[in-house]
């Protein structure tokens, strides 16, 4: 089932979400909604809270090389912990939360993470390139953070102004 997203400035986006305690249907119904909710709305990744599900779990579908959103590729990552982190890269990130905004993001270029699947087995994986970015992007919101945050003053200053322009003008 396709959920409605929320989208900046709703409060419950800087809600912390808690930790998942059973794996369970209502578990995996939830992943696959937001699997159904992604893909309909174009993204890579989307976390729980930003469908007001204020739980720690994401998922992430990167496109591969030759441009395909294959379901093999589909990470669904429960209650992430960053257990190293290394370098810094920069991206050009996008949040369905804060849709039409782009900007530079500096983030950690490898991390290592524990989480556990669906099932309830725990993995611990190193990550690079796009997936650590997406990662982290996505584990920022399991704290109630948005990569808008990250801006420097002066660009949060203007992205303020140009969104309730945009808004205003939405209404
Ligand atoms: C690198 C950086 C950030 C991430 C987090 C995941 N981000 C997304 O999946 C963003 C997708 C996105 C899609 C949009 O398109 C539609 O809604 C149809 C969009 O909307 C507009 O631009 C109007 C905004 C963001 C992963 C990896
Ligand atoms: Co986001």
């Amino acid at each position: 089932m396709i959920r409605e997203i929320l989208v900046y400035p709703n409060k419950l986006l800087r809600e912390k979400s808690v930790d998942v305690t059973q794996f369970d249907e209502s578990l995996h119904q939830l992943l696959d909604d937001m699997y159904d909710t992604m893909l309909h709305k174009e993204g890579i990744g989307l976390a729980a809270i930003q469908i007001g599900i204020a739980l720690n779990v994401l998922i992430i579908n990167l496109v591969d090389e030759e441009g395909f959103q294959k379901p093999e590729n589909l990470y669904e990552v429960i209650n992430p912990v960053i257990l190293e982190k290394d370098g810094h890269t920069t991206f050009q990130e996008g949040c369905l939360s804060v849709p039409g905004y782009y900007d530079e993001i500096e983030r950690a270029a490898h991390i290592k993470v524990s989480y556990f699947d669906r099932y309830g087995t725990q993995h611990c994986k190193e990550f690079h390139d796009l997936m650590a970015i997406a990662l982290q992007h996505e584990m920022d919101h399991l704290k109630g953070h948005l990569f808008i945050e990250k801006l420097s003053y002066l660009k949060r200053k203007k992205f303020e102004k140009d969104w309730k322009k945009q808004q205003k003008a939405g209404k």
